[in-house]
């Protein structure tokens, strides 16, 4: 039993550095690509970047959510996001001009792509999820790691953050009422979204 333990303790520390290193290397990549946008082209796509490795606790409550015993073999197997990396831009065109440079980059696979940003959660969320797998070289191998990369425009992350934080305080039972506001929001952002670049637009084409 204490062996088994031991190897237990010792394959979490293992994923935990090799999901530590995927999140490093993604996001020199994040900040090469801003480097390339602003010394060859002039363009200022992203606004910031924030990155985490998901905590215990909202590992082993996701898998519950999901309906899977709360073990480490089934956290590799069924959840894509324990390295999440965040990209905010400035406009709606941005978001679709980073995921392609992502796309293009081939030692990186995109195992799954999840597009809120042309096709909106019921509840209003807006966003564009990728999931890849970056190499990482430990013991000698490659090993491919998933990271999830969330993109977004600025007003998108500002609506998402507040329904996050409602939806944790009422502990996903969110009132009606509530819920009919944030997704009133949600319409008033893509709205503020829509305008604000075609004030970019006009603004290129002066
Ligand atoms: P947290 O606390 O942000 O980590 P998958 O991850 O693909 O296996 P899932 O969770 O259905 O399965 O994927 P999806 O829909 O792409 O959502 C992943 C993450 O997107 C969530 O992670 C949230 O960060 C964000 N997200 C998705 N839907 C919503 C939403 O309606 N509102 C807000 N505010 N964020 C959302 P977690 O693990 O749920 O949460």
């Amino acid at each position: 039993m204490a062996a088994e333990n031991e190897n237990q303790v010792r394959r979490w520390e293992e994923l935990m550095f090799l999901y530590r290193s995927a999140l490093n290397k993604m996001e020199t990549r994040i900040s090469v690509l801003n480097d390339e946008f602003q010394s060859f082209y002039n363009m200022n796509p992203i606004e910031h970047v924030k990155s985490r490795i998901k905590s215990p606790r909202s590992i082993a409550e996701k898998l519950k959510r999901l309906g899977y015993e709360d073990s480490i073999e089934n956290m590799e197997l069924y959840l894509n996001d324990i390295a999440g990396i965040r990209i905010i831009c400035s406009f709606m065109k941005d978001v679709m001009i980073i995921a392609d440079k992502i796309k293009e980059q081939d030692d990186l696979d995109v195992v799954l792509v999840k597009d809120y940003m042309n096709n909106p959660k019921p509840n209003g969320y807006k966003s564009y999820h990728m999931v890849v797998t970056v190499p990482v070289y430990f013991n000698g191998e490659s090993v491919p790691v998933k990271v999830e990369i969330q993109i977004r425009t600025i007003a998108m992350d500002f609506w998402a953050s507040i329904e996050h934080k409602i939806n944790y305080k009422y502990d996903g039972d969110t009132p009606p009422a509530l819920k009919a506001e944030l997704k009133e929001c949600a319409d008033i952002v893509y709205m503020l979204d829509k305008r604000m670049e075609s004030i970019s637009k006009a603004m290129l084409s002066e």
